[in-house]
């Protein structure tokens, strides 16, 4: 299998847009977790909030939370990905004015015209705030993200195009003729294999969402063109769920590579990984109905599905994934530091806080649980211990294959404080949802706000670590002179070990 070195030729300053994702990114996850702590402490009424004000505040956290990692993890399937495929720049640029434009949007439409109707934009909420917003703030903040969607568009049309030329159709990057049984041994590398899935989920999850938003916007203008609310909504589950789930699988290609890296042991893409790839990609793409499952309007069979088959959405990779990288670990002599730790810690977040996720899955638990804080509860862990975990361990990582890591014992106290206080703080969460905290309310009744209070505590400790995290990073980008550590580079080919 050929192998594209991107150390070569312009690697460098396609490195340092790398290394400009990653800042952004975690710039804007750090400052959205300042804005959730100050939900926490308006709703545990230790703050004097706006109602108004805490529902701009959700729409910004959600927003941000879900854009700014999407932005972080696209950049490390871009890093990995262009080792095998060959990636045009240009794209991965554009990308970043899209989204830097589409935030400046949606921040003015939020903060200076007070749109607050939820990362989600639900039809026809946009339209009819009751007072709460005009058709200024909710254009703004729709159009910003229908930029930023444009961007994510071509980024993923980008991959996809390089993956077909290299791998002859998008079923030769998911490792068809392994799956079917036309070959024996092992399918393209893992990461290969990973971007392929995203590709196909995002650029569908990007078209719902693009239609969606344009429809809304016209119904802005004129509100005489009415859209379906439940085609609507089915449209905006089917992008929200697919685009944020997708998080997961671009930041899952740092788990196969690094740990190969680290363990010098090649990450094979076997069959069983492959069914497994191949399932999810389905999977994630037809189960976004457990969103719905209170629409009664939605067809039964649609319900039955989204409920049935979300048990198995994730969990195929994220079995193959979690025995694969006990594997590789096990007896390996791997050396443990930060960037391997928060690899790995990453494994296990994302397996418990799929455990409470399968549960509200379930629809007669859903009708109890759904819309407390219950459901923030779980996707914050695997979010927060899963997801992020991925990117923090990818941006200690850059720092060492480039020789530049200066990591000490803040960093560790820092590593294990965001482990246990974000655990914490997902406890308290889930305990809110217990008491039955309905979720995305302002204002909270006596007998919630314990939780909400201790949850602050430990969302502040939580900052604290990740500001550490980021000061590491902007040091390291400042040091950056695109010099690899070969010796550390010197790595094993996943596809030519059979
Ligand atoms: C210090 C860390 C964090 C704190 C204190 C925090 C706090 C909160 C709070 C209080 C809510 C509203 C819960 C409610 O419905 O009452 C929320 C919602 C949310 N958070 Fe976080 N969060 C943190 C980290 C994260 C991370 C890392 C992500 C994702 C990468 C994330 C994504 C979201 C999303 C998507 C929502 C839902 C917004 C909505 O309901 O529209 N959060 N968060
Ligand atoms: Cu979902």
């Amino acid at each position: 299998m050929s192998n594209t070195n991107s150390q070569g030729g312009n690697a460098a300053s396609q490195s340092k847009i790398i290394n400009l994702y990653l800042l952004i990114g975690s710039v804007v996850i750090l400052l959205m977790m300042v804005f959730g702590v100050l939900m926490l402490l308006a709703q545990g009424k230790l703050i004097d909030v706006d109602p108004g004000f805490f529902y701009e505040i959700l729409t910004v956290h959600g927003t941000g939370m879900v854009g700014a990692s999407a932005l972080a993890a696209s950049a490390i399937m871009w890093y990995f990905l262009s080792k095998y495929v060959q990636l045009n720049k240009g794209i991965l640029i554009a990308n970043f004015i899209f989204f830097i434009v589409g935030v400046v949007l949606v921040l003015v439409g939020i903060f200076a015209f007070d749109f607050a109707g939820a990362w989600t934009f639900l039809y026809p909420l946009p339209a009819i705030s009751g007072g709460g917003w005009g058709l200024t703030g909710a254009a703004l903040y729709l159009i910003g993200m229908l930029l930023i969607g444009i961007g994510f568009l071509l980024l993923y049309l980008e991959t996809a195009r390089g993956i077909i030329k290299q791998y002859g159709s998008l079923g030769g990057g998911l490792g068809w003729s392994i799956v079917f049984g036309r070959k024996k041994g092992y399918g393209p590398p893992a990461a290969v294999v990973a971007s392929t899935m995203v590709s196909i989920v995002n650029i569908t999850a990007l078209v719902a969402g693009a239609s969606v938003i344009v429809m809304s916007l016209i119904n802005l203008f004129i509100p005489s063109i009415k859209i379906d609310p439940l085609l609507a909504k089915n449209l905006t589950y089917a992008f929200g769920h697919i685009f944020a789930n997708s998080v997961i699988y671009m930041g899952v290609i740092a788990v196969y590579e690094i740990l190969a890296m680290y363990t010098k042991r090649p990450w094979k893409a076997n069959r069983p990984f492959l069914i497994a790839w191949n399932l999810s990609t389905i999977f994630t793409i037809i189960i976004y109905p457990h969103h719905l499952l209170m629409d009664f309007a939605l067809p039964k069979w649609m319900i039955i599905m989204g409920q049935a088959l979300s048990y198995a959405n994730g969990l195929p990779v994220l079995v193959v994934t979690a025995y694969g990288a006990l594997m590789i670990v096990y007896r390996s002599g791997i050396k443990w530091d930060i960037g391997s730790s928060f690899i790995f810690l990453s494994m296990f977040g994302w397996v418990i806080g799929v455990v409470p996720a399968i549960v509200d899955a379930t629809i007669v638990i859903n009708h109890v649980m759904h819309n407390t804080k219950w459901v923030p509860g779980h996707f914050h862990m695997y979010m927060g211990l899963g997801a992020t975990a991925m990117l923090f361990g990818f941006m200690y990582y850059l720092a060492k294959v480039n020789g530049k890591e200066k990591a000490g014992n803040v960093d560790y106290i820092s590593f294990w404080v965001y482990v246990m206080f974000f655990l914490g703080l997902c406890g308290s969460f889930l305990f809110s949802g217990k008491v039955s905290a309905p979720r995305r309310w302002a204002e909270h009744f006596p007998e919630w706000i314990a939780f909400d209070r201790i949850g602050a505590v430990f969302g502040t400790f939580v900052i604290l670590a990740v500001l550490t995290f980021v000061i590491r990073f902007i040091g390291f980008t400042k040091s950056f002179d695109g010099k690899i550590d070969h010796k550390f580079e010197e790595r094993i080919d996943p596809s030519s070990h059979a």
